[in-house]
């Protein structure tokens, strides 16, 4: 049996080591191995990914691994654990130089349940821990989501959905979140996103078309700071990719209702990116 804490210990290490990493390159933060129209993949991604999987492998051998940089999971390992791993999330804010980023650590059960999760802001020196066994703490001290409970009151982060479906219009779940609450805003990490509203910093958090191993770790974060978590949606095509919600729990399903209508048309819609 493994034990939690040993999970969440090694969850810890390995996001202080690929963050930490990064942090102390980002003078190589513009090199970049691809770009697309709005996106970047950067060789410190590559790199710290495979700092995050040497400590993981070194640590626990038979468990298997996701990351966002080689999505193929090592299947060859039939393990009880998945780890799933974002060594920069934010990568775009990163190679601007902007510091608002983290990297993402967490491991999960066969059913895809997060059981120990950490995330680290080297900036900042933020590091978001939570595991089943443990509250959600910001360095140690436990952290609690918000009480707003009316969605005009609740600032709610986002990311931008410009290619999630084509029968929507262009920023359509930005734009419906922005006329039903008091604020949208948009800072370009979606885990360290998730951890400021297990803060009480903001009041939830939803994003259309968002990756596994940008939401495995801050999920449980919240959850375990009171909230709620939920994925809304599976993107067709993409077994990773998903419409995933998270909020201090009281404004959860005012925020589900407005994007009822989005959300059926990912759920109807055979023309996803
Ligand atoms: C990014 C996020 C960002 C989100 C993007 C993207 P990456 O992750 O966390 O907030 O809007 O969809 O997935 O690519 O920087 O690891």
């Amino acid at each position: 049996m493994t034990d939690t804490s040993k999970l969440l210990d090694c969850a810890i290490e390995t996001a202080q080591a690929a963050g930490r990493h990064a942090a102390s390159n980002c003078s190589r933060r513009a090199n970049t191995v691809l770009r697309t129209s709005h996106d970047v993949k950067l060789e410190l991604d590559l790199e710290c990914q495979k700092i995050a999987a040497g400590i993981i492998s070194e640590t626990f051998p038979d468990h298997s691994f996701l990351g966002e940089e080689n999505t193929g999971h090592n299947a060859s390992k039939d393990s009880r654990f998945l780890w799933v791993v974002d060594p920069i999330d934010g990568t775009v804010n990163f190679s601007h130089g902007f510091p608002f980023w983290c990297s993402s650590v967490a491991v999960q059960d066969r059913k895809g349940n997060t059981i120990a999760a950490a995330v680290f802001a080297p900036h900042t020196d933020e590091l978001y821990t939570a595991s089943l066994d443990e509250q959600a703490k910001l360095n140690g001290s436990t952290i609690s989501v918000s009480k707003t409970s009316q969605m005009t009151d609740a600032m709610i982060l986002t990311g931008l959905d410009q290619d999630i479906v084509s029968n929507l219009p262009p920023m359509y779940f930005a734009k419906t979140i922005a006329l039903a609450s008091q604020k949208v805003r948009v800072a370009g990490a979606a885990a360290l996103d998730l951890c400021r509203v297990a803060a009480g910093q903001s009041d939830g958090y939803f994003e259309a078309g968002i990756f596994t191993w940008d939401i495995a770790a801050g999920g449980l974060i919240v959850e375990k700071a009171g909230g709620k978590s939920e994925m809304l949606a599976k993107i067709s095509n993409q077994p990773h990719r998903k419409a995933f919600m998270a909020t201090n729990g009281r404004i959860h399903e005012m925020l589900k209702s407005i994007l009822k209508d989005g959300i059926a048309s990912i759920q109807g819609s055979k023309d996803q990116h």
